[in-house]
Parts: C-alpha cells; structure tokens; sequence
C-alpha cells in the first residue's frame, strides 16, 4: 500500500504541529491574535495593510486604476504583512480582518474608521466609493458582480488545491494534483470561452471583475505561478492569454504588482508605497544601493 493510500483518520482529529508543507509554521486551527501589535497609520484616509500576491495585488492595481482615472482620493499608504512571520495574527491586523488574511483595507476619511476585510468586498467597497470599475447600467453590473463573485469560489481551488498539491505540500499525491490540475484546467476553459467573445470578462468594460481574475487566471495562464505553466498546457487558452497579455501592459496594473512585492527583481520591489513618488524613489534596488529619496 502506499504512503498516500496507508493514512487512515482517527475518530478524532488532532493538530500535528510538524505536518510539513510550506506554510506549516503559519497554519493554526485557532482564530484570533497570538500577539500585540498595533497597525501603523500614514497620511492618507486608505491605509493598506498586505503582501503582493495575487490576493494583494487585486487591491493594489484597483488603488493604482483610480489613481490613474485621477481620484485624488484613492491615495493610500500601502502597508508590507509578512505573513510568513506571522504579521496577521498581530492584534492591530486581527482588529482589522478577523480572518487573519491580506489584504485588510482601512478607510479613514469618514467619522469613524471602517474597516473592509476580504479582496472581493475591498474591490466593490472601492469601486462603489468612486464609482469606478463597475458598469452603472443594471445588466452589466449584475454580469460583473457575477464574475467577480466567481473569482472569490473559484481560486481556493487553483490556489489551496492545485498550487498547494501540486508546488507546496511534503508530499505528491497524484489523487489531489489530478482533481485539483483538472478543477484549474476547466477553470481556465470557463474564462477561455468567456474572453472568446467578450474583449474583457463582463463585457466591454475593463471592470473590478477583470482586476479580481488576472492576478489569479493571467498569472496561471501566462506560467507565472507554480511552475505549472506546461503541466497545465495554459498556452493552449488562447483567448485568456490574450486578455492577460492586455491588462498586463496596463501602467497602472505594472504599478500595482510593484506595491508590497518581496520577491523577484530588487527594481520591481516597492515594499511599503506612501506616496506616488515612491515608484521612482523606493524600490528596493535604489533602497539597498543606499540612495532613497528622502
Ligand atoms: N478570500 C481571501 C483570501 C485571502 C488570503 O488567502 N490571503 C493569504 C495570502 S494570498 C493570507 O493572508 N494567508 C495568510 C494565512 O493564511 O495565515 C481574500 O480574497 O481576501
């Protein structure tokens, strides 16, 4: 029998600390804070709190897009959680998403901080604070909501699924990389069919349901996550390769991917974002060469 198939649950369920995988250090079947921690607060009304992956860049490239349509009012500092070392379980992060997850947006511009918590309802808070990104006509509101929403079901299975099985966890188990390598396959022939007769995913508008999939569904189709690019044959979605490519040349989403971003080249890295200068003055190659602006 094989190590895969030799498992067989006990009739209760305990946590095993050293399960392995690569986020076994951070995973814990308890909410809440494990330590005390308050959030930094900068200039702006929109404090950001995350981390540049696709989740994170969501958010960042929405800040980036409104900036770009010129409201002054989407300034934000965008501050780094590291959620490797446990930043969200920091109390200021608990107070501002319970979940424990990046990103976590506070708003500071009314008469009491609100807090929005989840990507898919910071994007649609946004969108309807500047009334952007979003179709006013009914139908095609509805339509974007609807893929926007399907984002939000759709990527756990892409990320938590076939990403962990198939790149992260201690072992391979051909079960679970073949359910989860044929969910993301079906997944992109979902948004391959759509993108077929429609420029971007709710129409003809570039909308908050276009910034939600890319970082998840360009990144897959473009090979850029998991190294699961010629597993997946993701060149063989033509027509969402199309669609990445356009949003991916956009400034304003170059700009987001650039925001809270630790990994890859030093010039692509703007770790904390407080102001728009920032781009030209902080990455991390001219931060580690020794000469920020200051
Ligand atoms: N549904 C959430 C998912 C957020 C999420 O999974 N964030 C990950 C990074 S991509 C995270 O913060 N993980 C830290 C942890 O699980 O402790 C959203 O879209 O905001």
């Amino acid at each position: 029998m094989s190590s895969e198939t030799a498992y067989s649950p006990p009739s209760v369920w305990h946590w095993n600390k050293d399960s392995g995988g690569r986020f076994a250090n951070i995973n814990r079947p308890i909410a809440g804070a494990t330590h005390e921690k308050d959030l930094p607060v900068g200039r702006h009304p929109l404090q950001l709190y995350s981390l540049a992956t696709p989740n994170g860049v969501k958010v960042t490239v929405m800040l980036e897009e409104l900036l770009a349509l010129g409201h002054r009012g989407a300034e934000y500092d965008a501050w780094l959680i590291e959620i490797g070392k446990g930043d969200q379980f920091g109390s200021g992060f608990v107070a501002a998403n319970p979940n424990s997850k990046i990103p976590a947006l506070m708003d500071h511009s009314g008469t009491k901080p609100q807090r929005v918590f989840e990507s898919g309802a910071i994007l649609l808070y946004l969108a309807e604070k500047f009334g952007a990104f979003l179709p006013t006509d009914p139908a095609k509101r509805t339509e974007a909501l609807s893929w926007l929403f399907w984002q939000m079901g759709s990527a756990p299975y892409l990320g938590g699924g076939f990403g962990h099985f198939y790149a992260y966890a201690p072992i391979k188990i051909e079960y679970a990389i073949d359910r989860f390598a044929m969910e993301t396959k079906r997944q992109l022939d979902v948004l391959d069919k759509q993108l077929a007769d429609n420029e971007f995913m709710a129409g003809d508008e570039y909308s908050i349901a276009d910034i939600a999939i890319w970082p998840w569904y360009g990144g897959m189709a473009k090979g850029l996550l998991y190294d699961g690019g010629e597993f997946l044959q993701v060149q063989d979605y033509k027509h969402v390769n199309r669609w990445a490519d356009a949003i991916g040349a956009r400034p304003a989403v170059k700009r987001g991917r650039m925001v809270n971003r630790m990994q890859g080249d030093p010039k692509s890295q703007l770790r904390e974002r407080h102001d728009a200068s920032d781009f030209d003055t902080r990455t991390q190659d001219k931060l580690e060469g020794g000469t920020p602006a200051s």
